[in-house]
């Protein structure tokens, strides 16, 4: 992936290396090279259900036992697992940039793990679970490999510590993002189908509230056309190249 022939890098680039507060979205397409499923693609099948399916309460209050399986598959996977080059390359971008938020929709944990520092975790983090009746919270990593886990202060059900779908999202995360979203000169967007609220319109914020917006995808997304520019190509590549 050479600069010089891509005009769509070199804006993008140029927008970036002219700002001087920039507010990243990442959503799983950053985490694709790494290994890590997305939702939406190919991989984001798990015994044939989608996860959409099992990320709610009504399923785990159903079945906590299927929703635990499906959670534990995906910690293992996690273990396994390490930032790419894209990741990388924001936690380099945070370093050369004055203001920098990264509102990430992943709960992977790969960002901190590349260096990022200003990291705004909205659908919460797969490395913690919490109890569904006290709110202890405790390292995913400490539960037991097998069963229920069960809160060691009250013994109720534990839970992994993610938003779900129809649940809220956590108020302080909220607040950082909207504060992210209006102090940005300009907002880069990376990996995200643009599908899932309230994120998916913090793009549309960013521009009304006078920001640029730049997009990274492999494909068009619904935030496309709200870009000034929409870059394709893995982020992986991508990313790197745009920091020159
Ligand atoms: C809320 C944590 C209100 C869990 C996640 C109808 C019924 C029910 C609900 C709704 C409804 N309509 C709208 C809603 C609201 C709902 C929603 O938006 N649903 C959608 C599906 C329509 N939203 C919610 O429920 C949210 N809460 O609204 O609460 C409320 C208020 C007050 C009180 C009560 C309630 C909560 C949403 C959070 C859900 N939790 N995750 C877990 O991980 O298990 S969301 C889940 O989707 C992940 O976090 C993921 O990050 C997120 C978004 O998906 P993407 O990241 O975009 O991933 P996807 O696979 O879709 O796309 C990947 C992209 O990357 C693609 O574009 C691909 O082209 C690109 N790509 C791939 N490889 C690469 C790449 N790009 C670059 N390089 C590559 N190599
Ligand atoms: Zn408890």
């Amino acid at each position: 992936m050479s600069e010089p022939q891509r005009p769509d890098l070199r804006q993008a680039a140029t927008i970036l290396s002219d700002a001087s507060s920039i507010t990243v979205l990442t959503g799983a397409g950053v985490s694709a090279e790494s290994g890590v499923p997305t939702f939406r693609g190919a991989g984001g099948l798990w015994r044939g259900r989608r996860a959409a399916e099992l990320a709610t309460p009504g399923a785990f209050e159903r079945d906590p036992e299927e929703v635990w399986a499906f959670y534990r598959w995906r910690l293992e996977l996690l273990a396994g697992v390490e930032p790419n080059p894209g990741h990388r390359a924001l936690a380099e971008l945070e370093r050369r940039c004055d203001g920098f938020w990264l509102i990430t929709q992943n709960v992977d944990g790969l960002h901190r793990k590349a260096g990022s520092v200003n990291v705004i975790e909205i659908h919460g983090t797969l490395a913690e679970s919490r109890c569904t009746a006290c709110g202890f919270r405790q390292p995913s990593a400490e539960l037991p490999e097998a069963g229920l886990p069960t809160c060691p202060r009250c013994a109720e059900l534990m839970r992994p510590a993610v938003v779900w779908f129809g649940e809220a999202l956590p108020e302080h995360a909220m607040a950082a993002a909207r504060e992210a979203i209006r102090r940005c000169e300009v907002m880069l967007v990376v990996g995200t189908s643009g599908v899932v609220e309230p994120a998916a319109s913090f793009a549309l914020r960013a521009r009304t509230g006078g920001a640029r917006v730049v997009e990274v995808n492999l494909e068009p997304t619904p935030l496309s056309r709200v870009a000034d520019v929409s870059v394709l190509g893995p982020a992986g590549e991508v990313l790197p190249a745009l920091l020159g």
